[in-house]
This record gives C-alpha cells, sequence and structure tokens, in this order.
C-alpha cells in the first residue's frame, strides 16, 4: 500500500509539474508586478539603448501596465525562446512584435493587436521589388519569424537563409551575401532612413499582419485586462504619443 501511495505521488507531481497553472490576473495583482519577456534588437519596437529597453512596444507596455496598476519587470530573450516560455510559466506575456498567426494561436493566446504592419521586401537591386522577382534569389530573413514562414511560401525562390536575430539578416544583405531581406516596413524603414549610405531600396509588401501580445492559453483574464489597458490607451492620446515618437505616424490597425 506504502509503495502504491508512493508512485501515485510521483505520478501526480509528474503531472502536475507539467501542468503547471499560468500565474492569474489574481496572483499577478497581488504579487503587484508582471513580467513581460522581449527580444530586445529589434528597433525600433524593441531594443537596448545601452543597458536601457527602449523602443515603441517597451514604451507602450509600460503605459499599458501602469493603466493596470501593476508594475513591470522585463525579461529579454532571443525571439525563438519567446512564445515557449509562457508555456513554462518562466514570464507572465510576450511583446516582441509577433504577428497573429493560426499556427501560434494554437500554441499561446493572442490579445488585441497594437499595431498592423507587415512584411517588405529590400534590395540593394531596385529591380528585386516583388514576390515574382525573387524567383531564383537568396532571401535573408529571421529565424521563426513570420518574414521566413512566408519566403518559404514562394516557390520560387532560391534559397531562405535564416538568421537569429533581424539585425543579423540585414547585414547579409549589406555585406551582398544574399539578395534580397525581407522584414517589417517600419524596421526597413528606420533602418534605410538612419544609414541612408547602404543603399537599400525598399520593394512592396510580401504580406500584411497584425501584431499582439501573447499571455499563456487559458489565461483569458489576463488578456482581457490587457486589452482593457490598450484601449485606454489608444482613447487617451498615449498611444498616438508613443506611436509618433517611435515611428513618426499612428500605427494602430485601423
Ligand atoms: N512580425 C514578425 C513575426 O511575427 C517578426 C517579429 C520579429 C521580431 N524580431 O514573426
Amino acid at each position: 500500500m506504502k509503495r502504491f501511495l508512493l508512485a501515485y505521488a510521483v505520478i501526480t507531481g509528474l503531472i502536475s509539474g507539467s501542468a503547471v497553472q499560468a500565474r492569474t490576473l489574481d496572483e499577478i495583482k497581488a504579487a503587484g508586478t508582471i513580467i513581460v519577456a522581449t527580444e530586445g534588437a529589434y528597433a525600433p519596437f524593441n531594443y537596448f539603448q545601452g543597458a536601457k529597453l527602449s523602443g515603441f512596444e517597451v514604451e507602450l507596455a509600460e503605459a499599458m501596465v501602469k493603466k493596470m496598476g501593476l508594475k513591470l519587470e522585463w525579461k529579454a530573450l532571443s525571439f525563438d525562446a519567446l512564445l515557449a516560455g509562457l508555456r513554462q510559466d518562466r514570464w507572465d506575456m510576450v511583446m516582441a512584435s509577433f504577428g497573429v498567426t493560426d499556427e501560434r494561436a494554437k500554441a499561446v493566446l493572442f490579445t488585441s493587436p497594437y499595431y498592423c504592419s507587415g512584411g517588405v521586401i529590400v534590395s540593394k537591386d531596385a529591380a528585386i521589388k516583388d514576390a515574382a522577382s525573387l524567383t531564383g534569389k537568396t532571401v535573408a530573413v529571421q529565424t521563426g519569424s513570420t518574414y521566413m514562414e512566408n519566403v518559404k511560401k514562394l516557390a520560387g525562390v532560391k534559397e531562405v537563409k535564416n538568421f537569429p536575430q533581424d539585425t543579423d539578416a540585414r547585414s547579409a544583405l549589406v555585406a551582398g551575401r544574399v539578395d534580397a531581406w525581407v522584414s517589417d516596413r517600419f524596421v526597413v524603414k528606420s533602418a534605410t532612413e538612419s544609414n541612408p549610405g547602404l543603399g537599400l531600396k525598399t520593394g512592396d509588401y510580401l504580406f500584411v499582419e497584425r501584431i499582439a501580445a501573447a499571455v499563456k492559453k487559458g489565461n483569458a483574464p489576463l488578456a482581457a485586462a490587457v486589452d482593457k489597458a490598450l484601449a485606454e490607451v489608444m482613447a487617451d492620446g498615449t498611444y498616438k504619443t508613443i506611436s509618433e515618437k517611435f515611428l513618426k505616424e499612428d500605427i494602430r490597425c485601423k
């Protein structure tokens, strides 16, 4: 009997251990601090200015969390680790420019979108500007991004080169190791405007997407609280101010 009870305890322990609950909204409120993970390598959305995280998403998250009456603790990690960390309860929310896709929505719960954008084609050759002109070409993209996903769908592309960070994909294009780079329209705009000497030419949109925060699947009360805070900062002018500061325009979904 004893042995049976021990085995039972071990098994239930294993089961509950693998199904640890995400912190509920009440638990987060009781703690007073929400833990938000981002990448920190994706200017102008989330990046390091010296040791300090900065960017549109960083200031937007801070404004939203303030509306929620909470403090914010940031974690910065590689892009492809962020959604998995939600499932492992390592943080409460991810804000790292994740586009809402059906595939990702199977694994996490998305909030309402906080900006709308899309992937554009960038090249040094003005003739490489749309999906058709990528035929036979080598294209650089960030690993695990929607840029990678969408370029892979193009049958004629010669090779898709993956890089851990979007800035590495850009460097590959700058160095002439690839024919094109696909990234976010605003990331590209900020990179080309701050480095006009690079001679990068922006082509067409390859696809458009809605960008949202992600919480653990099932954590609907937290998503609802985040949505409410987002609606508040959108209504009171805070969103517009932060958006214009980093993007020179209001990028909310229309
Ligand atoms: N918006 C893209 C995506 O959803 C890219 C984000 C990449 C951030 N470095 O995958």
